[in-house]
């Protein structure tokens, strides 16, 4: 028998089964009026491209997602929110923190923002694996950066806690972009005030970042003490993942111990599996809050994948096992995010930047996936 010659009692195979054939039926569903109206809209502003150009959705002048590599960055190229008193048209803002006094190594997350609004022009808004399209089913906008105050953490504090809770009270999905991991403290203070009920955090990480302070003060070793002062975030419903390695754990494990956050190490991630870790996750964080809240540390992800970062840890999260952990997340809702530590300046090939952009995105899609935001919402139960 030759290699190709079939097993006559086996099944054939049924190209329905796989994800993609699903999609390709899936896809006319999504629809792409918004897409449409994006395009006529480029056409009125940017002028009909020149007589030689074949398809006339092209314009003389970039406004719309083509080419990825020209027009002006904003996140996803959403439109900019100039006018920040006008955010609640939108279910989304991206909002940069781009503040990095709190570091206390390398330094560069101020750059963060900037990294992944760049690289997020590579994308289109459909994603084949979610079955989605954020561009159409999502009002997203860009609100621009936080105005930091580079020498003042406190006043930075304030600053930043003021902007996510301007944006979180009008009802809009903040994803907040660092900056150094000092700045998740007031992008929780931000929201837990406007929240009704108890809050817990989810928090990926290779450190623990639960000490009380660093060098005497309140540095990016030290947010998940003080956001656990906040009345309505509990420790007991802090759950921090991918811990581990020879950096600050000492401190802050003393901290954890005193006030019994959950830790999940890495090593306890290779003996249960990612899957059953965010089970775990999930079933403490939401226990009788009313809302969880998600900060990803880029530095989770191990440093082959993440050069771009301010503490390389070795021996950190695969990318897949990352993005698979955010999409269990998501799919639960989340109220917000933050995304910190990506820092350019020690970056390559913009990795690290297009990792976090990634991780947003996977995370929008499935809200919108699961209808927690965007057109599909209430759609599901
Ligand atoms: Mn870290």
């Amino acid at each position: 028998m030759g290699e190709h010659d079939h097993d006559s009692a086996r099944e054939p195979f049924d190209r329905g089964t796989l994800h993609a054939t699903k999609m390709m039926e899936q896809l006319a569903q999504i629809g792409d009026e918004k897409i449409q109206a994006l395009g006529a809209k480029a056409l009125e502003l940017g002028l009909e491209a020149s007589d030689s150009v074949e398809d006339r959705r092209i314009t003389t002048f970039v406004r719309g997602g083509q080419p990825a590599f020209a027009g002006i960055n904003t996140f996803l190229k959403s439109p900019y929110c100039e006018d920040v008193n006008d955010v609640d048209k939108y279910d989304v803002a991206f909002v940069g923190a781009p503040f990095d006094m709190g570091t206390t190594y390398r330094p560069g997350t101020r750059f963060g923002p900037q990294a992944v609004r760049r690289i997020s022009a590579l994308y289109d808004g459909y994603s084949l694996d979610l079955g989605v399209d954020i561009i159409e089913e999502l009002e997203m906008c860009d609100i621009g950066d936080i105005f930091v105050i580079p020498s003042n953490i406190e006043k930075t504090f304030d600053q930043i806690d003021k902007a996510v809770a301007h944006i979180y009270s009008k009802g809009v999905f903040p994803v907040i972009v660092g900056g150094d991991h000092s700045v998740s403290y007031p992008n929780i203070r931000g929201i837990a005030k406007h929240l009704d009920g108890n809050l817990g955090i989810i928090h990926f990480d290779r450190h623990i970042d639960i000490q009380e302070k660093d060098m005497d003060e309140r540095m990016h070793t030290t947010h998940f003490f003080h956001a656990t002062n906040i009345p309505n975030v509990k420790p007991e419903n802090l759950v921090q993942i991918a811990i581990g390695g020879w950096y600050g754990s000492r401190p802050g494990l003393t901290v954890a111990r005193e006030r019994e956050t959950t830790v999940i190490t890495i090593g306890d991630i290779e003996d249960m599996g990612i899957e059953k870790a965010v089970e775990i996750a999930l079933e403490v964080a939401w226990k009788d809050c009313s809302a969880v809240f998600l900060s990803f540390d880029i530095d989770s992800v191990d440093i082959g994948f993440t050069p771009g970062t301010g503490s390389p840890e070795p021996g950190g999260l695969l990318p897949r096992e990352a993005l698979k952990a955010v999409r269990m997340i998501a799919k639960e809702g989340i109220c917000g995010m933050d995304l910190v530590e990506i820092s350019p300046p020690y970056d390559v090939s913009d990795m690290t930047a297009q990792l976090g952009c990634r991780v947003i995105m996977d995370v929008l899609g499935t809200l919108v996936a699961e209808g927690h935001l965007g057109k599909r919402k209430g759609t599901k139960k």
